[in-house]
Order: C-alpha cells, then sequence, then structure tokens
C-alpha cells in the first residue's frame, strides 16, 4: 500500500468512528507546521470526515489526498461559512427572487421553473476560498487558520446567470449583480453575507447558477438548492444557498463588500479589475492567482535511491490556463518542465508529472505553475493582512535512500 492509499484508508476508517479524532501528524506534515499542528478530523452530516478549523460556523478542509483525482469528491469537497444559521432548504419550497433597481422585469422562479426555463450548461472550475493556505503564512495572520484544503475542482451544472438575468430585463447601465443567500448570523448585529460581481462578470457566459456538482445535487453544505458559480474568481462570490439576485445601477455597499475580502491595489499580478468597488488603497479581491500543489508526496517521505519515481500534482489559476509547470529536486536552483496531465478546461484543476531516478541523499521537491498571462507563483509571500493569494511555492523535504 503506498502512502497515499495508507492516509485515505486511515481518513475512511475515521468515519466509522464517533467524535473528533486525532489525525497523526505525519499524515499532513506535507505543510510547515503553523496550521497543520493538532490537526483534528471532524465528521459533518453528508461527509466523510473533513480538517476541522471551527464548528460553529463550520469551516472544514479537504485532505490533500483528495486532490489526486482531478474532481473533489462532493462527500469530501470543503466547507466554509461566515454564518452559523444554516437552514436545510426544501427544494419544493426554494424560491429564488431576481430583482434589483436595474431589472425591468423583475420575476420569481423555482428550482423547476430554473431546470425548465432555461438551458442546461456545465463547467469544470475550482472553487477556492480567497484565505486557502492563510495558516501557512509567515508572519501569521488572524483568521480561519487554512492549510492548503480550502478548495476544491467540480463539474457544475446549472445555468447561466446571463440568461436569467436576461429574463429579467437587465438594463444596460446596470453596474453590479449583487447575491443573498438564506443563511443568517446568530445574532441581529452580525452583517448578513451579501456580496456583489461587476455585472460584466455577472454577463460572461461561464457565470453560472448551479444546481449540480459532479452530476449529483448539491450538497447541503455547498449550498443546496442552488448556488453561484464564478470560474477563475476566488470562491467568497460563489454564493450558497442563493435566494436573491439584484442587479444594480450603484455599487452595493456594506461590510462583506466594503471591509472584507479586500487586497491592497497594484500588490498581486491580477487581471480582472472590479472598478466600481476600488477606493484609494484597496480592491476587491477577483481572479484566483496561479498556484500549484504537490499531492503525490508527503513531508519527509522516503523515496527509494536509483529507481524511477513519479512526483505528481496538480496546477490552476484565475481561468487563463496553466501553460507550464516546473519542477525542481534542489530546492529551486534548477528547474525541468513537468508533463501536463489532462485539460478539463481552462477552470479546472490541472494534473502534472515528473518522473526522475533519484541518487542517494536528500531533495528539496517545489513545483511552480506559470499561466497563459505569464503570472507564475512567487518566491516569497506578498503579505497582506487578511492573508489572501498565497501562492508561495511549496518545498518538500524528500529522502532518497
Ligand atoms: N450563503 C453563503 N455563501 C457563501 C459563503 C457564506 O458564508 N454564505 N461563503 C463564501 C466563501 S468565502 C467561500 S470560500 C465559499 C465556500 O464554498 P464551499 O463551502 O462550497 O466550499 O462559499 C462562499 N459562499
Ligand atoms: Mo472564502
Amino acid at each position: 500500500m503506498d502512502r497515499r492509499s495508507f492516509v485515505r484508508g486511515m481518513a475512511g476508517g475515521a468515519a466509522l468512528a464517533a467524535g473528533p479524532l486525532l489525525l497523526p501528524r505525519a499524515a499532513f506534515a506535507a505543510l510547515p507546521a503553523g496550521a497543520l499542528a493538532g490537526e483534528e478530523l471532524g465528521v459533518l452530516p453528508g461527509k466523510r470526515p473533513l480538517i476541522k478549523r471551527s464548528f460553529r460556523p463550520p469551516n472544514y478542509e479537504t485532505p490533500i489526498g483528495e486532490y489526486a483525482s482531478l474532481l473533489t469528491p462532493n462527500d469530501r469537497f470543503f466547507v466554509r461559512w461566515h454564518l452559523a444559521s444554516i437552514p436545510e432548504i426544501d427544494p419544493r419550497d426554494w424560491r429564488l427572487s431576481v430583482a434589483g433597481d436595474a431589472a425591468a422585469t423583475p420575476l420569481e422562479l423555482s428550482l423547476e421553473d430554473l431546470k425548465h426555463g432555461f438551458e442546461r450548461v456545465e463547467v469544470v472550475a475550482v472553487c477556492q476560498c480567497a484565505g486557502n493556505r492563510r495558516g501557512l503564512s509567515d508572519p501569521h495572520v488572524a483568521g480561519v487558520q487554512w492549510g492548503s484544503g480550502a478548495m476544491g475542482n467540480a463539474r457544475w451544472a446549472g445555468v447561466r446567470l446571463k440568461d436569467v438575468l436576461a429574463k429579467a430585463g437587465i438594463a444596460a447601465d446596470a453596474v453590479e449583480v449583487a447575491f443573498d443567500g438564506a443563511d443568517q448570523g446568530a445574532l441581529e448585529k452580525t452583517p448578513d453575507f451579501i456580496k456583489s460581481i461587476p455585472a460584466w462578470k455577472a454577463l460572461d457566459e461561464n457565470t453560472l447558477i448551479a444546481y449540480e456538482m459532479n452530476g449529483e445535487p448539491l450538497p447541503h453544505l455547498n449550498g443546496a438548492p442552488a448556488r453561484i458559480v464564478v470560474p477563475g474568481w476566488t470562491a467568497t462570490y460563489w454564493m450558497k444557498k442563493v435566494v436573491s439576485i439584484r442587479a444594480l445601477r450603484k455599487p452595493l455597499e456594506g461590510f462583506w463588500m466594503q471591509k472584507a475580502y479586500r487586497i491592497p491595489k497594484g500588490k498581486f499580478p491580477v487581471v480582472d479589475r472590479f472598478t466600481t468597488q476600488e477606493n484609494a488603497d484597496t480592491t476587491p479581491i477577483t481572479e484566483m492567482v496561479v498556484n500549484s500543489l504537490i499531492t503525490s508526496h508527503l513531508e519527509g517521505q522516503h523515496i527509494r535511491a536509483g529507481t524511477p519515481t513519479t512526483v505528481a500534482g496538480i496546477a490552476w489559476d484565475g481561468g487563463f490556463g496553466i501553460r507550464s509547470v516546473d519542477v525542481s529536486l534542489d530546492g529551486g536552483r534548477s528547474w525541468q518542465a513537468a508533463e501536463l496531465g489532462s485539460d478539463a478546461g481552462r477552470f479546472s484543476f490541472r494534473p502534472w508529472s515528473y518522473s526522475f531516478t533519484p541518487a542517494r541523499g536528500g531533495h528539496v521537491l517545489s513545483a511552480r505553475a506559470s499561466n497563459g498571462v505569464g503570472a507564475t507563483q512567487v518566491d516569497k509571500l506578498i503579505f497582506n493582512g487578511p492573508g489572501y493569494h498565497n501562492n508561495v511555492i511549496q518545498r518538500l523535504a524528500l529522502e532518497a535512500e
């Protein structure tokens, strides 16, 4: 049994036991300590064990071994909620209101209306929290201490948001489209989680109202019965359990746009802009930065000297497409091109692999992805207070003997 199937088998077995379980440190030592010390698996309804970061609201991440498959299984897909009151919605009772001051013909849709009134489309896309890897930030930053598992890749099916907006008579001068979900804060004073995207992104043919994930109805905790899917952009905009969509002539105000999920202007090599929400210093986060993850080996793993070895992983970006992945075995001094695997579209994880025959001794393994607009992963963290956009090149020590 190789190391990965061992980790998988162990995690699967954990589902049978009651209560929280401590995950042996070695199983997730693929990343620096920090977030990973004292890792605890937790079981949520409808899920196999995930790595627990907080229980109320539920924030749980996917174990890295799951990224060995191109699509992340629904029952192991990470879970992230800001508000603690998350209603289970009977799909027959769900209604979606599509309105706003820039909608000439507001409408209300049932799930059946959505499924039968509009063309069904699919997209494979990565859903990644802006704060993925925050827990690995050095210096430490506040917030959910995510390792590398606040992301997943799925085949989303639903309808184009633009088709629904057209039916609601969206005006040519709409500037943003706002989304609200059915979740609420446990306390009155917690601001409701409402997000908007620029009208141009809402009208992009890849932006969906999705009701299926990997061929199944969305899991409750991933947004049943329907969620917004914004391929390329960080998951903060992927509103779950969406109940209201509004076309707006003025920028959306409120805590979740004006205070949270913002980055310093000009600090990251991002292309997409959200101009109606920019201020003098900061801008809302938009597309994901180019990134990669080694999934085949764990930190400190022993490999056989003189025997062909394949290292593998995934790369992804904000929708420009992965152009290349380079691998280093000497801590970043020299790089060789990895082989890219199956292409499921520019919004998907892109698998890669690299084969070599290790000499006896220690090797420091790194992967570095570059995308279609010439952006590449960074050697040094681009520090920002909330710990967003961490795409520092990973360093994994292997011992060949
Ligand atoms: N209704 C609702 N939708 C939401 C959120 C939320 O708190 N409430 N969190 C967003 C954020 S920040 C992330 S990272 C993703 C997480 O999606 P997942 O739980 O399906 O993995 O949902 C997004 N959609
Ligand atoms: Mo997030």
